[in-house]
């Protein structure tokens, strides 16, 4: 069914396609909330040895949405009838701003992968946090994405945080600070220790909702690390690794501007989170995202050390029984390496 519908989406313009989508489940999700059971019963997978009691809540499966799919949280209702263990909103800004030039989305469907320039275009806080105060208590953990507007400079960037934890510290389970998106001019230079230790600092008087890094897989790892530490060490409550590559040459044809997720990702992201996981795992969360697209590579990934996964790209390209065939596929690993619980297999190459 879904290859039908893929067939009539991908004659679109990607970013065309997305707003398609983004309609159907917001009305869905609005004004015919009936038709979400029929949805939930096909895809929501419901198994205790899943649950998790993590970040202050509880996550009834690993698999989560990644950050930019549903950018002003308009979606949030249909996509939980997909069966999504969490789901992050976002990036959110503090002022709505269009993002870059079109065209800014490009997909390869032969390599199931997505190469995006969106520049957080959004909504702005006033907007999102209006639309989260009528769902929020929301029956799925929600993580809110922040980050700072194109026109902030560096100097202001902070305050662009500050205004972003005041504004959605009760509107969300957990909120990631995203400095690692490739699209917006200046933002990864602000991956450095002073900014992140001083970010996290003052994220601490503001709120005791648990705040996570998100972190650029292009980063050198020494240099990651040190940062993830220093994050941690300033009161991060987990680390997310990892955004999108501008290593171009992992994709033959691929623009010069830009990231790049998906497949092509899979293996850098996989290199990158290993190390990740042998320094911090036990002492933070972690979350694992980057070309996972099938139950195989989440396997991995929480064998590794990562208590949640997201997918984004293969969300495109595979549909809503996604999440369903990743978690079955997690249980059927987890039956025959003998564990009764996901905490057991979490981590267990460590
Ligand atoms: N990550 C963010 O932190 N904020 C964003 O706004 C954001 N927007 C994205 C938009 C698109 C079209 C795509 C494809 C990715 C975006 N990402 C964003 C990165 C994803 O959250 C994820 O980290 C990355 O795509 C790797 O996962 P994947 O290979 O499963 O897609």
């Amino acid at each position: 069914m879904y290859e039908l519908i893929k067939k009539v989406m991908f004659r679109f313009q990607p970013e065309t396609a997305h707003d398609i989508v983004e309609l159907g489940l917001r009305v869905v999700g609005s004004y015919t909330p009936a038709l979400l059971s029929p949805f939930a019963s096909t895809f929501f997978i419901s198994d205790a040895r899943l649950h998790q009691n993590l970040l202050g809540t509880t996550f009834h499966n690993p698999v989560g949405l990644g950050a930019g799919f549903d950018k002003n949280a308009t979606m949030l209702k249909g996509l939980t009838a997909l069966g999504f263990g969490h789901i992050e909103f976002g990036t959110i800004t503090p002022k709505a701003q269009p993002g870059n030039p079109k065209p800014r989305l490009f997909r390869y469907p032969e390599k199931e992968s997505v190469q995006n320039a969106m520049g957080f275009n959004n909504e702005g806080l006033v907007k999102v946090k209006k639309r989260l105060e009528s769902l929020y208590p929301f029956a799925t953990p929600l993580g809110a994405n922040i980050g700072k507007n194109k026109a902030t400079t560096p100097e202001n960037a902070l305050e662009d945080y500050r205004i972003l934890i005041e504004g959605l510290k009760d509107l969300c389970d957990f909120m990631v600070i995203n400095v690692s998106s490739p699209n917006t001019p200046g933002l990864r230079d602000l991956q450095n220790e002073a900014f992140i230790g001083e970010l996290f600092t003052m994220a601490k008087t503001l709120t005791s909702k648990p705040i996570l890094l998100k972190i650029s897989p292009d980063m050198e790892m020494d240099a990651a690390l040190k940062l993830c530490e220093c994050a941690i060490n300033h009161g991060a409550h987990g680390i997310v690794a990892t955004n999108t590559t501008t290593e171009y040459t992992l994709l033959q044809g691929a623009q010069s501007f830009g990231g790049l997720s998906g497949r092509v990702l899979t293996q850098k992201s996989n290199a990158f989170f290993k190390p990740l996981a042998e320094a911090f795992f036990g002492k933070t969360v972690l979350i694992s995202v980057g070309g996972i697209s099938d139950a195989d590579e989440a396997y991995e990934r929480l064998l590794e050390g990562a208590s949640l996964v997201q997918v984004y790209s293969a969300f495109i390209f595979q549909g809503p029984s996604l999440n369903k065939r990743i978690n079955e596929g997690i249980l059927a690993r987890m039956n025959q390496d003998g564990f009764h619980h996901i905490q057991e297999a979490i981590g267990a190459r460590r």
